[in-house]
């Protein structure tokens, strides 16, 4: 049987979290509030605008929808300009290990991710070729925890969704993978993540041996 793997971008493969963070920590000083690495943890697999709502309403702040589209677009522009000083160096602890053995064992794998910005990431740390396929915010119409992501995931590397496992440090994520009826492996802290099938610290505590004794 032909099992395949989808990966969020974000927390999985790179931590742009922090470049993310800071790009609103900005935004939000500029609107006369304080924006905390927690709430930051609201943010994590959320599309721009939900994000930017998000935020918006942590400050008690009213705006018209010209506006939003004004500030989204501010803080984009300083997402990209802080994330275009990217290199390899930056792909998370396992990830090259694992996408390695995968490789080798020619099991196929894709990008699930909410971000727009996915490709050029993906670009920067040089793993843009590496994919079978590329599904990410440009592709999309329903954000996680809408399954979409990982359904067209499927769909694109032709595996039925019963043989796929997801990545995801995301808790809309984990939702996601589930209600697109797949295993789900979470990424992360344990005591703030809940739903997945398995549960790692980091990519260095996956195997290919381990998803296939854990789920096939
Ligand atoms: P952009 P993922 C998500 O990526 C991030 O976790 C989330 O914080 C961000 O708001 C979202 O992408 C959209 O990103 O503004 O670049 O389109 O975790 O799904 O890979
Ligand atoms: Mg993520």
């Amino acid at each position: 049987e032909r099992i395949a793997v989808l990966f969020d971008l974000d927390g999985v493969i790179v931590d742009t979290a922090k470049h993310h963070y800071l790009a609103w920590k900005q935004l939000a000083e500029e609107l006369g509030f304080n924006f905390t690495v927690e709430d930051n943890e609201r943010l994590k697999g959320v599309s721009r605008m939900d994000s930017l709502n998000i935020l918006l309403d942590i400050g008690q702040v009213k705006v018209s929808e010209a506006e939003k589209v004004e500030l989204a677009t501010r803080k984009n522009r300083r997402y990209v300009e802080s994330i275009s000083h990217m290199d390899e160096s930056e792909i998370l602890p396992g990830v090259s290990v694992f996408l390695a053995e995968l490789k080798t064992n020619n099991i196929p794998f894709a990008l699930g991710s909410a971000s727009k910005n996915a490709p050029l990431i993906l670009e920067k740390i040089g793993l843009y070729h590496a994919f079978d396929a590329i599904i990410d915010g440009n592709s999309i119409v329903n954000a996680k925890p809408d399954p979409e992501v990982f359904l067209l995931g499927a769909d694109a590397l032709n595996v039925a969704k019963e043989n796929c496992v997801v990545f995801e440090d995301a808790q809309s994520g984990i939702e996601a993978g589930k209600r697109a009826g797949m295993k789900v492996v979470a990424v992360g802290d344990q005591r703030i993540l809940t739903g997945a099938d398995d549960y790692i610290e980091s990519m260095e505590d996956t195997s290919l041996s381990r998803i296939k004794d854990l789920f096939f």
